[in-house]
């Protein structure tokens, strides 16, 4: 199955946009977890069992596993183990090196791990891309306009009349032979997105910047989805997984992600009639 399939039918099945950002910092964990032997593969089993029914999409950033050695490898492995098959799942790695190299760090997420998508950053252009492009059933989300204060050090340097993540845009749709690109666009960025959502309407965008980095919930569901009201992951990771640090944290996650999936389709059910 095409990845855009994967992810429409993953955000029909539960109506949601959502994507539960499982970016678990042992650091962060509810107190009554630390003393267990493997206290954030059980952190991830609360988050994922209270939220798997309010979500289309789990992303999980690699730094936050990486931080850990050799056992947060096993992390990401038993929490991969626990996401429903029919959630889709996103290694957010931000890779993109020479070819030979891509070609590897294609295998690790895409075979080894079986992610469904991956976070590419394109800086070093086609070659970089190109091997995560060649596995046509899986999601490639090119960063293209990121939600940090940092985005406008390079990412607005105009080019031949167009800032650089309009050009971003252009170079993806014409990488997407393969139908399996996505963009990253952060929800910081309202009127970009909208910029972006025109010149790419049929692609998949990944929304991260809504809850801590303070992004505009409504802004940003009326610019980032397609004309039908889908195709945009609203990623939420600490509004979510950190709703309470008590022994109640993984009910408190499952609410806060009911309660983000009701208000985006508060908005989104009139704005495009669904
Ligand atoms: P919260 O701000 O806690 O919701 O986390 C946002 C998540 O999205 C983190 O994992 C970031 O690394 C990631 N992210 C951004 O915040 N901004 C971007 O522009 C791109 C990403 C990403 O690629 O997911």
């Amino acid at each position: 199955m095409k990845f855009t399939e994967k992810l429409i039918s993953a955000s029909r099945a539960n109506n949601s946009l959502v994507c539960v950002g499982l970016d678990s910092d042992l650091k962060k964990l509810p107190d009554c977890l630390k003393n267990l032997d493997d206290p954030v593969s059980e952190f991830n089993s609360g988050i994922i069992s209270s939220t798997s029914s309010h979500v289309c999409a789990y992303k999980l950033n690699l730094a936050f596993y990486e931080a850990l050695g050799k056992r947060g490898w096993d992390i990401l492995e038993k929490t991969l183990a626990q996401i429903p098959e029919n959630i889709i799942t996103i290694a957010d790695a931000k890779r993109g090196d020479i070819g030979n190299t891509s070609d590897l760090y294609a295998r690790a997420f895409f075979e080894t791990f079986n992610f469904d998508a991956i976070t590419v950053n394109p800086f070093l252009g086609y070659d970089s891309v190109q091997p995560f492009l060649e596995y046509k059933d899986k999601g490639i989300f090119i960063l293209t306009l990121t939600s940090n204060p940092g985005s406008r050090d390079y990412q607005y340097l105009e080019i031949e009349g167009k800032p650089l993540y309009m050009k971003t845009v252009e170079k993806i749709l014409k990488w997407n032979v393969n139908e399996n690109c996505g963009l990253v666009v952060g929800a910081t960025h309202p009127d970009e997105l909208s910029e972006i959502r025109f010149k790419a309407d049929k692609l998949p965008l990944l929304i991260p910047g809504i809850g801590a980095q303070g992004g505009d919930l409504e802004a940003t569901i009326k610019s980032g989805c397609n004309r039908h009201g889908e195709l945009a992951l609203i990623n939420l990771s600490r509004a979510v997984i950190y709703a309470s640090n008590k022994e109640d944290y993984a009910e408190k996650a499952g609410l806060a992600a009911l309660d983000y999936k009701n208000k985006i389709n508060n908005i989104r059910e009139p704005f495009f009639k669904l």
